[in-house]
């Protein structure tokens, strides 16, 4: 049982609805043309030596990060990432998400690196030269050491510092990626480092939080207007400079008893803070906040303009929501007993997804993109049922109506999870860490299959 503090308590209730999945087995579902297919990686889990983040010097800490592990030399993408875009094209990928390193780019605040943006150039170049698209992330959980420092999202500068970062980036990468996301996961983020202290910068408490979500989403509307008006380059030919999401971590929660209202009410109350508080800020455009014993926070995000292009899903599990009767902010989330799970003891629960993208889609009406969904396996041994009945769910969802444009899968390559260190392994490409060879993955294998034949058989996936 783990229990997680993470924003279940910012928030007024909304009712999670769930649509019941009806699938009729042996359909051959064919994706759209030029359906996005790859997958997604973060700087500071893959590149190494990211000397001037702040999870650097947080990694450095006894008892932060599991079996003492460092980041160290990660998967040295940073000077192997032509190798491994090469692989991804032999893989038959068309698509590759990555983030930009702040840290390395604003080394000291106000000091831009060329090197280092020459750098992230090169490596959208490489995307070009192996067929992929690029989707750019401006923030991926690390900040500068010195924007750490001011207190990172909860300072007081990081709206005007994250605008500025994100022109920069756009006047200068603009003339190679149309497909921007501004940030990844806020939720798990802010309450990571903002609530549970567990991220840097460490800070504890849901005030503070709830203070910082606001700051993210006028972070987001921030960047994605500085995008907008520094990349004027449209790559694609499709009319548009820019497309603009975020990437947002979505699960499914359900009440742990179902015949205890008190369950229901933390499921629909974690439901709300985790999946829907952000979003609902950054599309409508007020942050509302109405809880007992919290700041009340009734915040003007923007001014009512459009301020998302896709929405960006990252989808992993599901929550049996229990409530805690000791602190009732607070609630306790389990995974139902002898559910499949991965190394990590998340569950496998690909229902999950088709909920989430349907949910998705008749909450904010605009495409989406998946823009990581993965699990980790250290032999591969459930992860080819995880991808094939995953994107049977999705192929379930787009043919009931929802515009998914493409998947990304988590991740190219084993790499670095935070708080977990090198243990759990999300890679396509099994990494050794003593050599740093890359191995094809049986999942590799099947995944490029399925993105050979643009096409999925949908089988009598498990409803309820
Ligand atoms: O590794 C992380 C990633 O950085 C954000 N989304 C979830 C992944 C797996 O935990």
């Amino acid at each position: 049982m783990i229990r997680i503090t993470l924003l279940t308590a910012l928030t007024t209730v909304t009712l999670m609805v769930a649509s019941a999945a009806t699938a009729s087995a042996g359909e051959l579902f064919q994706f759209p043309d030029g359906f996005l297919w790859g997958t997604a990686t973060a700087a500071h889990q893959t590149e190494g030596d990211n000397k001037n983040s702040d999870w650097w010097e947080w990694e450095k800490q006894p008892g932060n990060i599991a079996n003492g592990d460092r980041s160290g030399g990660a998967s040295d993408h940073y000077r192997r990432y032509a190798e491994d875009l090469k692989l991804a094209r032999q893989m038959g990928h068309n698509a590759y998400r990555f983030s930009i390193e702040w840290a390395r780019i604003e080394p000291e605040e106000g000091r831009f690196d060329e090197a280092q943006i020459n750098h992230y150039r090169s490596v959208l170049e490489s995307c070009h030269e192996n067929g992929l698209t690029p989707m750019v992330t401006l923030f991926h959980f690390t900040l500068p050491q010195w924007l750490s420092d001011q207190g990172g999202w909860s300072s007081k500068n990081i709206v005007a510092r994250f605008e500025r970062f994100a022109r920069f980036a756009g006047e200068r990468l603009g003339d190679k990626v149309d497909l921007w996301c501004t940030l990844n996961e806020p939720v798990v983020y802010l309450g990571a480092a903002h609530a549970v202290g567990l991220f840097p910068p460490g800070q504890k408490g849901m005030g503070r939080a709830a203070n910082v979500m606001a700051r993210m989403a006028k972070g987001h509307v921030a960047a994605f207007r500085a995008l907008r008006e520094a990349d004027t380059v449209d790559i694609d030919g499709d009319g548009k400079a820019t497309l603009i999401g975020v990437a947002k971590h979505l699960r499914v929660f359900q009440p742990a008893r179902r015949n205890n209202p008190l369950d229901h009410v933390a499921a629909r109350f974690s439901a709300f803070s985790f999946n829907r508080a952000f979003m609902i800020a950054i599309t409508g455009g007020k942050l509302l906040l109405n809880v007992p014993g919290l700041p009340h926070l009734n915040e003007r995000i923007h001014a009512g303009e459009p301020t998302l292009d896709y929405v960006g899903v990252n989808y992993y599990s599901r929550d049996l929501v229990k409530f805690n009767v000791k602190t009732p902010g607070l609630v306790d989330r389990l995974v139902p007993e002898g559910a499949p799970v991965t190394d990590m003891g998340w569950e496998i629960y690909p229902e999950g997804f088709y909920r989430v993208l349907m949910e998705t889609w008749k909450s904010y009406k605009l495409p989406i993109i998946v823009t990581e969904n993965g699990m980790a396996d250290a032999r591969d041994l459930q992860r080819p049922g995880f991808l094939q009945s995953h994107l049977e769910a999705m192929a379930r969802a787009m043919r009931d109506g929802v515009p998914v444009k493409g998947y990304l899968h988590w991740s190219l390559l084993d790499n670095f999870e935070w708080l977990e260190g090198f243990a759990p392994r999300f890679g396509l490409l099994k990494i050794d860490y003593r050599t740093q060879s890359r191995k094809k993955t049986g999942t590799a294998r099947l995944y490029s299959s399925i993105i050979g034949s643009n096409s999925i058989e949908i089988g009598s996936t498990d409803e309820e």
